[in-house]
């Protein structure tokens, strides 16, 4: 069992640890960003996965330290691949904090990261509860050059309308997409449609859990900018995201 005291102790000892996941071209072959994706490696119960600690921080306001920390964390491993952008993901509630767009600026500037590589991945949820207060936030992180990605797409209820209204760059088709697109034709349309409309409104497409060759021959074909799976990678550390690169020492 996770337990608070153990994550607020483990977050202010910088206990936890980020790993990456590479976005690559749509041949497969260029890594053209990193996701980064947050672990706790527990001192007894081994590497813990964020499904296990984010909902439990998020519930005890502990999701405020957390994402300074892998905000932080984020940049100062960036700073090593130069030219790639970092994708970050963010919690509906840390979006919301009043605070939000002030200490991602205090990030930037005390790990010297240029926020113009810095994509924010927001899910739905982000958007839906202050609709005007998210847009507000969301047009003050475009000024400062940062990049928005709207995450788990075509899971929400009304995708549609946030795209027209919000100001993303970036679209990630949720991977729930791909796992049935073999099973179902009625997938591989929905995923058809998505790439066409993402592309259509000048955003770039991603798809996230490409694990086929036969997935990335699909959507390599309809014009998908960027894929994401294990196909490619999984998540791994910095350390190996140096091998990855080449510019291991
Ligand atoms: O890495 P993995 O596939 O186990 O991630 C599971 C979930 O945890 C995903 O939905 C992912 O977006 C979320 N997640 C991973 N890292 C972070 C993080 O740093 N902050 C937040 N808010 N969510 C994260
Ligand atoms: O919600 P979000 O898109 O941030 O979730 C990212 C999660 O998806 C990470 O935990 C990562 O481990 C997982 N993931 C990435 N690629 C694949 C894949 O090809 N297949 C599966 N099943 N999961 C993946
Ligand atoms: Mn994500
Ligand atoms: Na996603």
């Amino acid at each position: 069992k996770v337990v608070e005291d153990d994550l607020r102790d483990a977050i202010a000892t910088d206990q936890l640890a980020l790993h990456y996941q590479p976005l690559f071209s749509a041949d497969g072959q260029t890594v053209v960003g990193l996701e980064a994706l947050v672990r706790w490696p527990h001192p007894t119960q081994g590497l813990i996965a964020p499904d296990r600690f984010i909902p439990m921080a998020e519930e005890r306001g502990l999701i405020i330290p957390l994402g300074e920390w892998v905000l932080r964390r984020a940049f100062t491993d960036g700073k090593r691949w130069p030219g790639l952008r970092i994708a970050v993901n963010v919690s509906p509630i840390q979006f919301r904090h009043r605070d939000f767009v002030a200490k991602v600026v205090d990030a930037l500037e005390e790990t010297g990261f240029d926020a113009t590589r810095l994509e924010l991945e927001l899910t739905e949820g982000v958007v839906v509860e202050d609709a005007d207060a998210a847009e507000a936030a969301m047009m003050e992180l475009r000024a400062l050059g940062v990049h928005l990605a709207l995450d788990d797409f075509g899971t929400g209820y009304s995708s549609l309308i946030y795209l027209r209204r919000f100001a993303f760059d970036k679209i990630k088709i949720d991977r729930s997409f791909l796992e049935s697109m073999e099973a179902t034709g009625e997938s591989a349309i929905l995923v058809h449609s998505i790439v066409h409309l993402g592309r259509a409104l000048g955003l770039t497409v991603t798809a996230e859990g490409v694990e086929t060759k036969e997935q990335h021959r699909f959507l390599q074909a309809l014009g998908c900018h960027q894929l994401q799976g294990f196909l490619f990678s999984r998540p791994i550390p910095a350390a190996e995201v140096d091998v990855l690169l080449g510019i291991a020492p």
